[in-house]
């Protein structure tokens, strides 16, 4: 043994649960709201390696008032037994010594060595109350403790307990900031451990709000895979389901294609989800490829051209769990949840390539929309290339010809001039009349813009809306995007105030974020406001862009004598109106699109975008923070 491991070693045992109350983070990561939910995962961690080793059935959790958790399982129980060297019950050699954990036998499947993996101890110095009840021969045994010290032997007490273990405590107000339990985190991560543990029945009950859930998911990763395409179009009806073991290891994975592009695959291993991916991850994705492209060499020998797919061809659409348990799990990576166990990429390859083969031969109906759509991804991951180079290519050329319908301005300093993208001819026609041609200039668009998430990029690109856009914007696209080719300063989108209104403004907006980041990053990116009503008494005419507004002009203005416009959409509005009212930079109301924090909206957009539209709408209206002062 190297010497700085045996001193590590050493000042570990010495430090005991003095030094993780001294320092709990070095332990639990944190002392704020992520830490204190891992006192919970850890024993419930400890719950699910009961389930993994076949014996248990149930966990329960409840959130008691008071700010006390239990956990309750029907498992093996905690070993009370005296302990060889420390003469104690095992039990409280478990709750009160650092890496106590008395799960010695490789054999078992277990996850609390893993990711939370500090031991029951933790939890008890880290709670200002615990106790815990467990059965061993049927006979029910007692003990409690505050801040990591018994406050009392281990006893026997009575009880009908015939199995299992509840464990109950208190996190301590001197180590967290916040002690509140949520019972929804808590929920999400047992609902995700219900679904890795066919059968296994999970419950958790809130005893403030009366609020419950109940997880048994007979179907496994299959239910899983089911209800994360809920909401997407399916290409074939049930998702396909492989199951192998490789000596100790078993290796389960479930995947189902959408209509989308998007690829989902989620890995897990001994329950753990291993958000860095790793060997388990890479074997299963290698193995994908292969037996696409094997059954399509086997199948379609007569087709003339020679077609390879890429990895990413077959993965458009693809919904996958990959769920491995195995004895001695090794986590790496930044966040501990990278798979590093070598052995597993070439387990994992070969079930993959022997299960998808086997089930291709024998489901030849399921199968073909697969390959199709894989082979689909291949052509338009070439024609996507083309288009790009196009792109590439036009925007290269100095005398480029800007679309017909661009009513430029006169102003080439980007600085200083503005660009309209207007809904509709007959509003883009006002805006023409209206505007100063000195720096401004208007691109009227025609119709619906794409759905830009739901559609490959080369359909993108040579979509003729878009391409105005990208032409007259003269930036590029994507990597390609160059914000110093800008040809105006502002953009701003000019849309009627009705539904079809803010749907195109979406569909914008939605373009922008997706291939011009950086507009919406350096707010260049506006929506005009339009006033909402017109409030006439004789000659005077005012212009209210809100309720609030319309409700002050008319207590101002008086009952008498007065009509009220209420438009509904900009071709309502005049030339000199539309100047007046939304253009005049003097008088007009503007909202800067920004995006407060661009990688959580990634997050969102990705998870909603191409999902249902009223989703769409509902994630920009509602989030006032991140797309500031949008309000229709
Ligand atoms: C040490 C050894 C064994 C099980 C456990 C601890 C154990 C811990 C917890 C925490 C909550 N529920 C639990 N259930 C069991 C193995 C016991 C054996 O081999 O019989």
């Amino acid at each position: 043994m190297a010497q700085s491991e045996y001193t590590a070693n050493n000042i570990q045992v010495l430090e005991g649960l003095d030094g993780v109350r001294k320092r709990p983070s070095m332990y639990i990561g944190d002392t704020d709201t992520r830490g204190l939910h891992h006192l919970v995962y850890e024993i419930v961690d400890n719950a699910v390696d009961e389930a993994l080793a076949g014996e248990c059935k149930k966990i329960e959790v409840v959130l008691e008032k008071g700010g006390y958790i239990s956990i309750t399982d029907d498992g093996r129980g905690i070993p009370v037994e005296p302990h060889p060297i420390h003469k104690r019950p095992a039990i409280e050699v478990v709750m009160t010594k650092l890496h106590a954990g008395g799960k010695f036998d490789s054999k078992s499947y277990i996850i609390s060595g893993g990711l939370h993996g500090v031991g029951l101890s933790v939890v008890n110095a880290l709670s200002e109350f615990l106790e815990v009840e467990t059965t061993r021969e049927g006979l029910v045994y007692y003990q409690k403790y505050s801040r990591g010290k018994p406050l009392e032997d281990l006893k026997q007490i009575s009880g009908d307990r015939k199995r299992g273990t509840k464990i109950r405590f208190k996190p301590d107000k001197e180590i967290f900031k916040k002690t509140e339990l949520s019972f929804d985190y808590i929920s999400q991560r047992l609902r995700e451990i219900a679904f890795l543990n066919k059968g296994l029945v999970i419950e958790i009950q809130d005893e403030t709000t009366n609020k419950r859930h109940f997880f048994e998911y007979k179907g496994g990763i299959t239910s899983f895979i089911k209800d994360i395409n809920k909401n997407r179009d399916v290409i074939h009806e049930e998702p396909i389901y492989l199951f192998n073991k490789r000596g100790d290891i078993e290796v389960e994975i479930a995947l189902q294609y959408n209509d989308g592009y998007k690829e989902n695959i989620f890995s897990f291993a001994n329950t753990v989800n291993t958000q860095e991916g790793g060997t388990h991850l890479i074997g299963f994705k290698s193995g994908l490829t292969r037996a696409i492209n094997d059954y399509i060499r086997k199948n379609r020998p007569t087709k003339k051209e020679e077609i390879s797919l890429s990895g990413e061809d077959t993965r458009e659409g693809l919904t996958a769990i990959i769920s491995i348990k195995l004895p001695e799990p090794q986590f790496e990576g930044q966040t501990k949840t990278k798979l590093g166990n070598s052995e597993l990429k070439g387990i994992v390859e070969s079930v993959t390539i022997e299960g998808l083969n086997q089930f291709f031969e024998e489901n030849p109906k399921t199968t073909k929309p697969i390959i199709e759509k894989s082979i689909l991804a291949a052509r338009a991951r070439e024609a996507a290339k083309k288009a790009k180079e196009l792109t590439r290519r036009k925007s290269a050329l100095e005398n480029d010809p800007l679309p017909g319908k661009l009513a430029d301005c006169e102003e080439r300093n980007s600085e200083h001039s503005e660009l309209y993208l207007v809904e509709g001819d007959s509003a883009g026609g006002s805006a023409k009349q209206g505007r100063d041609r000195h720096f401004q200039a208007i691109l009227p668009l025609r119709g619906k813009i794409l759905n830009v998430e739901k559609t490959r990029i080369d359909k993108v690109l040579s979509n003729e809306e878009i391409r105005s856009i990208i032409m007259v914007l003269g930036t590029g696209v994507e990597e390609d995007f160059n914000i110093k080719k800008i040809r105006y300063g502002k953009i701003i989108i000019m849309t009627d105030a009705d539904v079809d209104g803010s749907h195109i403004r979406t569909l914008l907006l939605t373009f922008f974020f997706r291939y011009m980041q950086p507009l919406i990053k350096e707010n260049r990116i506006y929506v005009a406001r339009p006033p909402l009503y017109c409030i006439r008494r004789g000659k005077e005419e005012v212009y209210a862009y809100s309720e609030d507004e319309l409700k002050s002009t008319l207590s101002r203005m008086g009952e008498k004598k007065i009509s009220i416009q209420r438009y509904k959409g900009l071709g309502e509005m005049n030339s000199e109106q539309l100047w007046e009212t939304t253009m005049d930079p003097k008088k007009r109301v503007m909202s800067v699109v920004t995006l407060e924090d661009v990688v959580e909206a990634e997050e969102v957009f990705t998870m909603l975008m191409g999902e249902k539209i009223e989703h769409r709408r509902h994630f920009i209206f509602s989030h006032a923070n991140e797309v500031k002062n949008l309000d229709v």
